[in-house]
């Protein structure tokens, strides 16, 4: 019986590095509202993701929201349901109308073919994915938006560090929006940040991060407080020194994993797409229950059985959840019902031991028919 195996584990700095990170913090006692930690930490992540801007937030689900409402956008939103609920929530929070276009089938990012016959007189931006970490055929769907008159704000929450035809990822589109939370490649704890280029979008952003607040004595917007503090900035700054280390390990993981399971009848394993430097944020496999003989759910519970917690990122799809009253019709996203209903990611993080990938895929092989 091997140890617990969690979907993911944070990764962290030693704790000497970050006490030594945090030291300034307890001298100035300068915790929160965009101190010197913050400033460096957005300083610096420019540099690494290679964007023109970044504004910080206190989470990536904040990035989503108020760049929606920094906008000033109305109407419908084209976006995928393959996605966590912070994609969908997002939307319907800042009043607008999610339009959930399907899948592709491979890269099960927005299937840019079946956005155009979305776009009514109402649409006024497309929210696409790069679940997973696997770039969305941004080519066609700015291509679209041009044409359209349309924003286009990228969910980058799986992509840190990725570049596309040796380019920042977060520098496509109108704006990106990165999560920094624990679970992710690169974590300030809880975290996130919206990468962008047009100067008058990051004074909004900044403002809408601080209740709206314009001047000591102006108010001129309903903003929330979404400003990240400096423990998260220090942390930040010590997992950026790592993280090309983390990235590398993550390959490591991932190639075994391969070596076990590729081409194994039934099972569907992430591509590779061309022009990408990859950041191996997730490991999800489609299960074909017909050709692999055991369903998605059964190899989640042998798992399970021992000790293994793999995840059905992303089941149940946003456009059934409960909270929208049966509003949206996944019949209308069948791919994306498909990829749901089979999915599983398994763990992956940098230190998970290669021996446990072993184990996790002799679980997974002994149920093949
Ligand atoms: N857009 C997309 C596409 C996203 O996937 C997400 C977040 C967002 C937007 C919003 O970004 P944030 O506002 O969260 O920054 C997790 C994360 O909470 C969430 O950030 C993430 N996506 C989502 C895919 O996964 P849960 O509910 O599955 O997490 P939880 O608590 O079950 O943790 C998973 C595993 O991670 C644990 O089994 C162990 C490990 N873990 C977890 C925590 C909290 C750690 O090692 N350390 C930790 O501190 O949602």
């Amino acid at each position: 019986m091997m140890d617990n195996i969690l979907v993911t584990r944070s990764s962290m700095p030693s704790l000497e590095e970050y006490i030594e990170e945090i030291r300034p913090i307890w001298e100035s006692h300068w915790l929160t509202n965009m101190g010197p930690k913050h400033k460096e930490l957005q300083r610096k992540l420019e540099e690494y993701l290679a964007v023109d801007y970044v504004e910080l937030l206190t989470n990536g689900h904040m990035a989503l929201e108020l760049t929606l409402q920094a906008m000033n956008l109305q109407g419908e939103v084209i976006t995928t349901p393959f996605t966590f609920a912070s994609t969908t929530h997002a939307i319907v929070r800042n009043g607008l109308e999610p339009v959930f276009c399907d899948i592709d089938p491979v890269t099960y990012t927005l299937d840019a073919s079946k956005v155009e016959k979305l776009i009514t007189d109402r649409t006024c931006a497309i929210m696409p994915v790069h679940v997973y970490g696997n770039v969305c055929n941004m080519e066609e769907i700015e291509r679209i938006a041009r044409k359209y008159g349309l924003k286009v704000i990228y969910d980058a929450a799986h992509t840190f560090g990725e570049t596309y035809k040796g380019r920042g990822i977060g520098s496509f589109g109108d704006a990106s929006c990165f999560s920094f939370h624990a679970t992710k490649v690169y974590n300030t704890i809880e975290g996130g940040a919206v990468c962008y280029h047009n100067e008058e979008l990051g004074k909004r952003l900044y403002e809408l991060k601080n209740f709206g607040i314009h001047g000591p004595e102006e108010v001129d917007a309903v903003g929330a407080n979404a400003k990240m503090n400096e423990f998260c900035a220090a942390m930040g700054l010590c997992n950026l020194r790592h993280v090309d280390e983390e990235i590398a390990k993550r390959k490591k993981v991932v190639e075994r994993y391969r070596e076990h399971l590729e081409g194994v009848a039934g099972l569907q394993l992430n591509v590779e797409q061309p022009d990408v430097k990859y950041n191996y944020a997730y490991f999800p496999v489609v299960f074909d229950e017909k050709v692999f003989g055991a369903s998605r759910n059964e190899v989640f519970d042998a798992l399970a059985k021992r000790g293994v917690c793999a995840r059905k990122y992303f089941y149940p799809l946003t456009n059934t959840f409960a909270c929208f009253h049966n509003k949206y019709n996944a019949d209308e996203t069948p791919v994306a019902r498909y990829v749901s209903e089979r999915v599983l990611t398994l763990p992956l993080y940098a230190d998970l031991a290669l021996e446990d990938v072993d184990r996790i895929c002799h679980i997974i092989l002994k149920l093949k028919a």
